[in-house]
């Protein structure tokens, strides 16, 4: 069987030249389209192409191909065009490798370029970014030195800024700088005892972090310091909670109190006959008419039964705190106006980033710290020394270039 290709302007022209060339035994095996070379094609003109044969038919002896050209007659005469055999699998690979080289051309092709403006918003936008989060760069002895304490977020990148503009000295060595910028972002708070007449020391902060035992601890201090005290559980919520602070109460020798709401709270200040009233209260967010919002400043400069009191709000705070829960936890409290931090489970970390996330968040200043279970050892005022230390305490050991 000898396959022949027969063109016309449409199908059936190139069919009709088919069957005038083989006869009606003819076989169209294949059809296709293409534009026309030359400036027909620019027009959008087209031939139309079919492969037929005869099955079975003896090969014709054919005459020479017609001269070719943009109108060449044969086509439009549906001249046969003799087309020799070919091997399937050849066929197959050429028109594979013509794919290939389509695809290639089409890669190296140069992406379609941003139009100038969009290009430009986004060089300005990217610089913008740059300037918000100054990211620590490779090598530079300040930046290893705030990851090696663990500060992390805007306050890392606060005390990056303020290590930068203090370059007055650049002969200090950045650990050094580093504590002159920390002595400038941290704050310290006076320690809520010192207060010499009568006063409200309150813990508030989420559950678990210590108030219980930081409550505890001060009222031990309290006792040895020979000052009178009583004891106010506003966590009636948890199973055990009341009892807890009664048990330190007992130990102590001092009165305890539960205050389920704000007027119960109010209630306990006013028949209180001590120097002190420690208030503790549950982990929960301080909400309407709680005991916990009897404590907000504004409720307790405006309640006649907190009259004669200083006011103390300690939140208490893990020294581990990750930047992003310090700022949950101190938009979480602040309807209760805390007044300072008090720092808790200092013995439970290596890199104590907290006290620096707290107070940042917060914008609070540290008056406590605790490093540790004991009641009432592991409690202390807090000094610009003592944090400096603990923050500073992996320098040493870490990188310092
Ligand atoms: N390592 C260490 N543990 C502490 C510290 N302060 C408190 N703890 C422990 O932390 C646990 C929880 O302490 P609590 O005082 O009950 O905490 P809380 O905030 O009152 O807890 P809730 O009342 O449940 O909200 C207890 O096991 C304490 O002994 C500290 O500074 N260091
Ligand atoms: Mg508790």
């Amino acid at each position: 069987m000898t396959t022949q290709v027969f063109r016309g302007r449409t199908i059936d022209d190139a069919r009709k030249a088919a069957t005038d060339a083989l006869g009606k035994d003819a076989v169209v095996l294949s059809t296709r389209s293409r534009r026309r070379s030359g400036i027909a094609g620019l027009f959008g003109e087209m031939d139309c192409e079919i492969a037929a044969a005869v099955v079975g038919a003896p090969t014709p002896v054919l005459p020479p191909p017609p001269a070719r050209g943009p109108f060449a007659a044969s086509v439009y005469a549906g001249g046969p065009e003799r087309v020799p055999p070919r091997d399937p699998v050849a066929q197959l690979r050429a028109e594979l490798r013509a794919e290939l080289r389509a695809v290639k051309v089409s890669h190296e092709r140069p992406p379609p370029a941003a139009p100038h403006a969009l290009a430009q918003d986004i060089a300005e936008i990217r610089e913008l970014l740059d300037q918000l989060t100054p990211r620590p760069r490779k090598g530079d002895p300040t930046a290893a030195l705030i990851r090696v304490t663990g500060i992390e977020g805007r306050p890392a990148a606060a005390l990056s800024r303020s290590i930068r503009a203090n370059k007055k000295d650049d002969a200090t060595h950045p650990a050094e700088r580093l504590r002159d910028a920390l002595s400038n972002m941290v704050q310290v708070g006076p320690w809520p005892l010192s207060t010499e007449g009568r006063a409200v020391i309150a813990v508030i902060g989420p559950t678990g972090v210590g108030k219980t035992t930081t409550l505890a601890k001060l009222a031990a201090r309290a006792k040895a310091e020979g000052r009178t005290a009583t004891l106010v559980t506003c966590d009636t919520f948890r199973v055990g909670a009341v009892e807890h602070i009664e048990r330190y109460a007992d130990l102590l020798g001092m009165p305890s109190v539960a205050a389920r709401d704000a007027s119960e709270l109010a209630n306990a200040l006013a028949a209180a006959r001590t120097d002190l009233v420690l208030v503790d209260t549950s982990g929960r967010e301080p909400v309407v008419d709680s005991a916990e919002r009897l404590l907000s400043a504004a409720s307790f400069a405006a309640a006649a039964e907190c009259r004669g009191f200083d006011r103390h709000v300690l939140m208490c705070v893990p020294a581990n705190i990750r930047d992003v829960d310090a700022r949950r936890v101190a938009k979480a409290f602040a309807t209760a106006s805390p007044t300072a931090l008090a720092m808790t489970k200092l013995d439970e970390t290596d890199a104590p980033a907290g006290l620096v996330h707290a107070g940042f968040a917060s914008h609070l200043p540290i008056a406590v710290l605790c490093a540790g279970q004991r009641v009432p050892e592991d409690i202390a005022p807090a000094t610009m020394g003592a944090i400096l230390d603990a923050i500073t305490r992996n320098i040493a050991r870490g990188p310092t270039t």
